[in-house]
């Protein structure tokens, strides 16, 4: 990609002709990936994007006369549908940079691929290998949001940072990852438009590290919602089981995720159940089984006892009556803690 041979340049060019249309995650990832394309094709005519529950973008699109659809960081099988009928048009072409499963896409000639599922990899830093690898800090940046260390450690000493500056990266990184958490667009400290637009002017991934005026209230957020989960009360306290039920407020909706995520790392041997408090009343559940070694009664099967369902290690319960919730914390305990 990084050929200086004329021919791949003269190549490159006729690729990059616009107008361009960018469609993305509005996490660390799907922001730095239409960074980085933002740094080399100039501004875009349009960008699609929103809170990162968010990924059928594609269908969102105004319709289009002409023009360039980078597709970034969003799952190509979730917008298949919409994708069809674009590459019918015939006066679009479609390029598409992601990790995540493409399901089975057309082979079109106005569609380009640049997929890659390996775990170690994310958006951030295949479009920075796509565009000659020019933008190293950025990806880690994208990297370090994906909560992938390694990578992003890899990716900052190519670029040449010190120690110091990969932490910057790594905070920046989770910060913009944190923001694009919640279930309405209120949620958001920074919606995912805004924050695309506010990085334009920075070429550099480490000045941008130093916007206080984005990382300041940023950072003061995730530090409230992270104290607020400290002080939650467990509905189920046993050693090998643990519940909380979090409120319906902003702060559990933009934090639950995350912190579910790190109390699993820092205690894989207790199952976790966080129950998010529902409008009318009821609950939804997302239940962990314990990590440890050896047989662990799936997480699944009860789940499926209050109607839901999921994996092994990971399921989800959509709405439990208010009425069956002691019998829920009940079994619970006897599932897991026993
Ligand atoms: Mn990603």
């Amino acid at each position: 990609m990084a050929s200086a041979d004329p021919d791949g340049a003269a190549a490159a060019t006729a690729a990059d002709a616009g107008p361009h249309i960018f469609v993305f995650n509005g996490d660390a990832d799907g922001l730095v990936g239409q960074h980085i394309l933002f740094l080399e094709l100039g501004r875009p005519v349009l960008r699609v994007t929103g809170l990162k529950r968010e990924i059928g973008l594609l269908a969102r699109l105004p319709r289009l006369t002409a023009g360039h659809i980078h597709g970034i960081d969003i799952s190509l099988r979730r917008n298949l549908d919409a994708l069809y009928p674009l590459l019918a048009q015939g006066n679009l072409r479609i390029t598409w940079y992601d990790h995540h499963e493409p399901g089975e896409p057309p082979v079109h000639p106005s569609l380009v691929l640049h997929v890659n599922q390996a775990p170690e990899t994310c958006t951030g830093a295949i479009v920075n290998a796509v565009r000659g690898h020019r933008h190293p800090l950025w990806a880690a940046l994208a990297a370090f949001g994906d909560n992938l260390p390694a990578t992003a450690s890899a990716l900052a000493s190519a670029g040449g940072a010190s120690a110091h500056e990969a932490q910057l990266l790594k905070r920046a990184g989770t910060l913009v990852n944190y923001n694009a958490y919640g279930e309405a667009p209120g949620d958001q400290l920074i919606p995912a438009p805004e924050l695309a637009e506010r990085m334009e002017p920075f070429v550099s991934a480490l000045d941008f590290c130093w916007e206080a005026s984005i990382f300041g209230p940023l950072a003061a957020q995730y530090e409230a919602d992270q104290d607020a989960f400290q002080s939650l009360i467990a509905l189920v306290d046993m050693p090998a089981a643990k519940a909380f039920v979090v409120p319906d407020a902003p702060f559990a909706r933009r934090y639950a995720a995350t912190w579910a995520n790190e109390r699993a790392l820092q205690h894989p041997n207790e199952a976790l159940a966080v129950l998010h408090a529902q409008a009318d009343g009821g609950y939804r559940i997302s239940l962990r089984s314990p990590r440890r070694e050896g047989a662990v009664p799936a997480a699944s099967d009860l789940a499926r006892e209050f109607g839901g369902g999921g994996r092994k290690l990971a399921a989800g319960i959509d709405a439990l009556p208010a009425d069956r919730l002691d019998r829920f914390a009940e079994r619970f305990g006897i599932y897991y803690g026993g």
